[in-house]
């Protein structure tokens, strides 16, 4: 390469973060280049995997050392070099690592790279100039779209857009430094750009979804600062926004749960060299609704998947799903024609267990009864080779007494996916007492290629996920003995932001199973704890939810929008009366208190037995598998940032009022009392 180019390199691995050293690096750098008399033009590129992945999240919230050039600093002093700078992008330039490219003259980048501006996505919106640069470059409707989305997209998209200038043949750096000389001074903040109010009366639109999420009404106002300010205004205004983002409570909820994510995978006694068993090949038993989801994440992340499942027409039914759901992605251009095809072709069915001899994991997702998983487990034991991992879906059973039923408990483990499987992002991995390390490594590297967040959890009745959910569900039983009706309950939770109610949700599930549950628990049902009878009366007038048009609401022919019903207030009104409650109003608060409350209490007591590893984790499950808001950061964090002495006291009080079902968690109770948080 000539001497008349010099290449800076950001150099902090893993990822390039762009904290107070990487920042004092690059000006001083900057500088030395423009000083020196040899050099024409620079180069900005990024060692090891990536160009950069941005700010150092890490360092929010931090004062900087003195004298730290702030990131705007540096990327304004880019752009006013009096040197081409071109940045050459390799792996990933995202939100400040992209603005930092923005800045620049031209860009460059290699075929596979990723580039945006995931900010919102943190809680913030892009604070070093992207939401005033990017519009600038690319038109306001299509850096409304990608920065109040966040997602990263694919080097060649980005260059059709405008955002990359060329995309390299060969060696990156030989191509940038060959444009970068010669190239011209093209400045974006200089550059002009036009008003679109359509573009952001449908952003604003599609923003308001969010249900009390900030962050992209925010990156709205911002890029419209540019659409409309002066430059040097609108540089103002995204800063100020900025500032006030990071210091939100959804920004620290949204970073707790950047890392939370990735410290789901560190098992402490797990350690990161354990022996992983490559996953070739995959079997399924079962092609129920689950089964057939949990062979669409194998097809989709390239494993071939044998479904097995001894009755041919639910077999056939089964199959015929999958290809219908694969063959709407296709038409509505979410596959390729291609991908369609390869994932059919990775997915067979078969009425032969023997099939499953040579896979290396087998999914069991049979009907939710012990005899049963017992049975297929015992055939699995001795159809498969040694060391194929066994897994079972089971949302409640005891995974020790499944493993039990095998030669080989070691390679027994739970892998309870969510419903729709091929959606939902969770994977509650249950460790039975004697699941092996290398089954557990082993899954949670499987996990990653199936892109689920995996979790790991012990054995108890419905594990973190579910046994939440009973104790939220049971709340909002009471809640309607008490005086609400569903729909009051279900808009109460929706508002506070999750995507559906309990009776929305109960009705979408399908009332018959926890029934049949319920009528198997009877005998064994502690008799002086308050039971709710309305599920059970509303069963018994054959409504099961929205697959009979009627259940807690009513469904008009066709249509999945639930309707209050009347009925259902009189039936409830009348178990209100046959208990001597007189019934009476609840507030939106009252409401969310007592049902996200029984689940924070609950959450305590399954963090002091030891079923989770820690807060953050019961948070990723409720997040990944419920829909729990994220920008709220799960019902542990939200429960910190409520104040644990506030939430100790309502339970306390819930308790006196209601008895056993809200007792304190003794963990709540210490930590109010001690001043501590969950997060401890
Ligand atoms: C921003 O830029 C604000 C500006 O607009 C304004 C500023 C004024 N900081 O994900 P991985 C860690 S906000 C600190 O497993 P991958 C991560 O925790 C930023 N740490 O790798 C992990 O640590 P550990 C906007 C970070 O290859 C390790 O690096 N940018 C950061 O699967 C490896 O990470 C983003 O939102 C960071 N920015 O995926 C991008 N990023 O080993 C955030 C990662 O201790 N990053 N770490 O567990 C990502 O999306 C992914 O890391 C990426 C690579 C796709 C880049």
């Amino acid at each position: 390469m000539s001497d008349k180019v010099r290449v800076v390199f950001i150099d902090n691995p893993p990822v390039n973060g762009l904290g107070a050293a990487v920042r004092t690096h690059l000006m001083k750098e900057l500088e030395r280049a423009l000083a020196d008399e040899e050099v024409e033009a620079i180069v900005l590129a990024g060692k090891g995997k990536m160009f950069s992945a941005g700010a150092d999240i890490r360092e929010f919230g931090k004062k900087a050392p003195p004298g730290t050039p702030s990131l705007p600093d540096v990327i304004d002093a880019v752009e006013r070099s009096t040197k081409p700078v071109v940045a050459a992008i390799h792996g990933v330039a995202a939100g400040g690592g992209l603005e930092l490219a923005l800045g620049c003259h031209a860009r460059i980048a290699s075929s596979d790279a990723r580039l945006g501006l995931p900010e919102v996505t943190l809680g913030i919106v892009p604070g070093a100039g992207g939401t005033q640069r990017l519009p600038r470059l690319i038109g306001v409707r299509e850096a409304l779209g990608l920065i109040t989305e966040g997602k990263l997209i694919p080097a060649p998209k980005a260059h059709a857009l405008g955002i990359l200038d060329e995309i390299a043949s060969g060696d990156l750096l030989s191509a940038a430094a060959s444009r970068a000389s010669g190239t011209p001074l093209r400045r974006t903040s200089e550059l002009p750009v036009t008003d679109d109010p359509s573009a952001f009366a449908e952003a604003e639109k599609a923003a308001a979804k969010s249900r009390g999420f900030e962050a992209p009404l925010a990156a709205i106002e911002a890029v419209k600062a540019a659409a409309t300010l002066p430059a040097e205004q609108g540089f103002r205004k995204e800063r100020e926004i900025f500032l006030k983002l990071v210091a939100s409570d959804q920004s620290k909820a949204l970073r707790r749960v950047f890392f939370a994510e990735r410290e789901a995978a560190k098992i402490p006694d797990v350690p990161p060299d354990t022996n992983v068993k490559e996953i070739v090949s995959a079997g399924v038993i079962g092609c129920g609704t689950m089964g057939g989801g949990i062979a669409m994440c194998f097809a989709n992340a390239g494993i071939p998947v044998v479904v097995a499942e001894s009755d041919p027409s639910a077999l056939e039914r089964g199959l015929e799903k999958i290809f219908g759901l694969y063959e709407s992605s296709r038409s509505k251009g979410r596959i390729s024609k291609d991908e369609f095809e390869r994932r059919m072709t990775l997915l067979s069915g078969t009425a032969d267990f023997s099939r499953l001899s040579q896979t290396d994991i087998v999914v069991e997702a049979v009907f939710e009864e012990m005899d049963i998983k017992k049975s297929v487990f015992r055939d699995l034991d001795s159809i498969c080779k040694p060391g194929t991992i066994l897994a079972t879906n089971t949302s409640s059973l005891d995974v020790n007494e499944i493993a039990g039923s095998t030669s080989r408990p070691s390679s027994v483990i739970g892998t309870h996916f969510f419903s729709p499987a091929n959606v939902m992002k969770l994977m509650e991995c249950v460790r039975g007492a004697q699941t092996s390390k290398e089954t557990i490594a082993s899954v949670f590297q499987l996990a990653k290629r199936l892109d689920k967040v995996a979790v790991l959890v012990g054995v108890c009745d419905g594990f973190v996920g579910n046994r939440m959910l009973y104790a939220y569900r049971r709340q909002a039983d009471f809640l309607l003995e008490d005086g609400a009706l569903p729909h009051e309950v279900d808009q109460a939770v929706v508002e506070f932001g999750l995507p559906m109610g309990p009776y929305a949700m109960a009705d979408l599930a399908g009332l018959d199973i926890g029934w049949a549950v319920r009528k198997r628990q009877e005998a064994t049902r502690p008799k002086p704890l308050r039971y709710s009878t309305i599920p059970d009366r509303i069963c018994e007038l054959g409504r099961f939810g929205q697959k009979t048009g009627a259940g807690f609401y009513r469904y008009e022919k066709g249509s999945r929008t639930p309707v209050p019903d009347p009925e259902i207030a009189s039936l409830i009104e009348g178990v209100s009366k046959e208990l001597g409650i007189e019934r009476r109003p609840f507030t939106r608060d009252e409401i969310v208190e007592r049902c996200i409350y029984a689940l924070i209490n609950e959450g305590a007591k399954i963090l002091e037995e030891g079923i989770a590893l820690r807060a953050s984790d019961v948070d990723l499950v409720w997040i990944h598998g419920f829909g729990f808001p994220r920008y709220r950061g799960g019902p542990m964090f939200y429960a910190d940032t409520v104040g644990l002495k506030k939430v100790y006291g309502a339970v306390a009080r819930f308790h006196e009022e209601q008895g056993e079902w809200m007792r304190p968690a003794p963990l709540l109770e210490r930590l109010a009392r001690e001043g501590g948080t969950f997060q401890d």
